[in-house]
């Protein structure tokens, strides 16, 4: 489990980083912008590593396998997301807390939204058991910045067909029917609803190098601009 986190400023020889995490519907672009993303705040100076949900971590990686070949399916979305929360666990400890405090800033593809949009929402698992497993996982680690890539599902099942390589076959959640894909839709912009001050819904349907500028924006106002000018002398 995570431990309490370094405040800014308390002694350590270097500052704390941030977590940013992105989220949203199959193929929203996540992984495409978080490319641009590191690209951006490599030439701010600032030292990011990309990871991403399920996996991110060696203990994680082997969970990712299990979860996206459907054989936890079986057992329902409260076993999936237990599982989730363990692969969680490790991507925290052995990945994410060392990052961030050595200074580093790190970018998530996907975190503990997908856990209440996929099993929770979608999933309809009871909120009060993803409230438990989530302090179990996260400790009092939250991202400082969410981004919710929202585009309509079928525009996202769209683009995902189109990457497939042909003959690949469908994990786990990319065979599940267009109606739980749009209510992941719903369920990511409830959560962006509920936690305006952590949250930030991007249009994901506009052009890859548009949804890349709007991300940095949104990046450099919240977490560059103000607060960033004290912790990095800018
Ligand atoms: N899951 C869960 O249930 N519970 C949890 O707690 C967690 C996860 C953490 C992991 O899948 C699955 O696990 C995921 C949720 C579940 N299930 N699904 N489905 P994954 O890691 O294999 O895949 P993913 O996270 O869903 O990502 P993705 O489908 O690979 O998509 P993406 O990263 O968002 O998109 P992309 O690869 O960047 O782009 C997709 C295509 O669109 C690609 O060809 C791009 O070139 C193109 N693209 C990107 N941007 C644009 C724009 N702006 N315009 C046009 N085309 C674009």
């Amino acid at each position: 489990m995570s431990e309490p986190q370094t405040k800014a400023g308390d002694g350590a020889a270097r500052l704390r980083g941030k977590l940013i995490t992105l989220e949203g519907g199959e193929g929203a672009g996540k992984s495409t912008q978080i490319g641009h993303l590191l690209g951006r705040l490599g030439a701010a100076g600032i030292e990011a590593i990309a990871t991403r949900e399920p996996g991110g971590s060696e203990g994680a990686e082997i969970l990712r396998k299990i979860l996206l070949s459907g054989v936890v399916k079986p057992l329902g979305p409260a076993a999936e997301a237990i599982l989730f929360a363990a692969a969680r666990i490790d991507h925290i400890d052995n990945t994410i807390e060392p990052a961030l405090r050595a200074g580093k800033w790190v970018v998530s593809d996907r975190f503990s939204d997908s856990t209440r949009a996929y099993q929770g929402g979608a999933g309809e698992i009871d909120p009060r058991v993803l409230n438990g497993l989530e302090r179990v996982a996260l400790g009092d680690l939250r991202p400082d910045l969410t981004l919710i890539l929202d585009l309509p599902a079928e525009e996202g099942l769209r683009r995902a067909a189109r990457r497939r390589a042909p003959g690949e076959t469908l994990d786990r959640f990319e065979g599940e029917d267009l109606r739980f894909h749009e209510s992941l839709r719903a369920s990511f912009l409830a959560i962006a609803a509920a936690d305006a001050g952590r949250c930030v819904v991007i249009n994901a349907s506009a052009p890859e190098a548009e949804v890349a500028d709007a991300i940095w924006r949104v990046a450099s106002e919240r977490l560059i601009a103000a607060p960033a000018e004290q912790e990095y002398g800018a």
